[in-house]
């Protein structure tokens, strides 16, 4: 049945907050029928900011095996076909001086911030990255709105990118703010590209990349706008499916 119209060149690769599921929380059973009907016509990829259990929590247990490829903490942690592909080492890359460095001052800034809620989790050690949250990522729901709320006015999270910006200038580290409560740190290239290293080999003649975070600054900027993908920018997951209706069903 998938065989009969399906385009082996064409490839989806598919952020996940925002664009296939609300931020942080579960696929809707619409979109996740919707994902495997379009697996009839490409091959579909995720590639998200964060590490494969939230990926899983969101996406579903079985997501490995239900898509063509699984990229969590931006392809750092790399499946195909329910197999796993690569992994990457944020301590090995860094060397556990910088690190180091790099955690002591975070927390030290992190103790700094007055906040009207502060909870648990404010350093989260993936595989390929460190991610950071000024209110912790053991907030709840609630909790999470109350602060993105507070820092699309107050800009909590940008000014503190700024500052790890000039602190950590010339050390080869990037910064993306891409989901609510916090935002991801990792090597230079080491950003949502780096799949189109992985992906490159399986030779696709076309790549569509679908993302919310397109802006400069947002995790989704640099693949969305590298010439190896057609990048679309949507605005919710009802946003890309009627996208991808449009684009592989009419
Ligand atoms: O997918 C985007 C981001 O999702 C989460 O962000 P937050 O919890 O701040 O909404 C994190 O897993 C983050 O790493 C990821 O980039």
């Amino acid at each position: 049945m998938r065989e009969a119209c399906l385009d082996p060149g064409v490839l989806c690769l598919f952020d996940v907050d925002g664009t296939l599921t609300a931020p942080r929380q579960c696929v809707t059973s619409d979109m996740d029928e919707f994902l495997e009907k379009l697996r009839s016509r490409v091959r579909v990829g995720v590639v998200g900011g964060s590490d494969l259990p939230k990926v899983k929590e969101q996406l579903g247990e079985e997501v490995i095996q239900k898509m063509d490829y699984v990229f969590a903490e931006n392809g750092l942690v790399a499946y195909k076909n329910g197999e796993l592909l690569s992994i990457q080492s944020i301590q090995s890359h860094m060397g556990e001086e910088l690190l180091q460095d790099f955690i002591n001052f975070c927390l030290n800034y992190l103790a700094k911030i007055k906040l009207p809620r502060k909870r648990g989790t404010f350093i989260e050690f993936r595989n390929g990255m460190l991610n950071i949250s000024p209110i912790g990522r053991s907030c709840t729901l609630e909790e999470r709105q109350e602060f993105y709320k507070l820092d699309q006015k107050e800009n909590i999270r940008e000014k503190f990118v700024a500052v790890l910006k000039e602190e950590f200038k010339g050390k080869g580290l990037s910064f993306s703010i891409g989901g609510q409560i916090s935002f991801d740190v990792f090597p230079d290239g080491w950003d949502k590209r780096y799949c189109l290293g992985i992906v490159e080999k399986d030779n696709y003649s076309t790549i569509h990349f679908f993302g919310d975070k397109t802006k400069p600054g947002g995790n989704d900027f640099e693949i969305y706008s590298d010439p190896r993908t057609i990048g679309h920018e949507v605005s919710s997951p009802e946003d890309t499916k009627s996208l991808c209706q449009q684009l592989f069903f009419s």
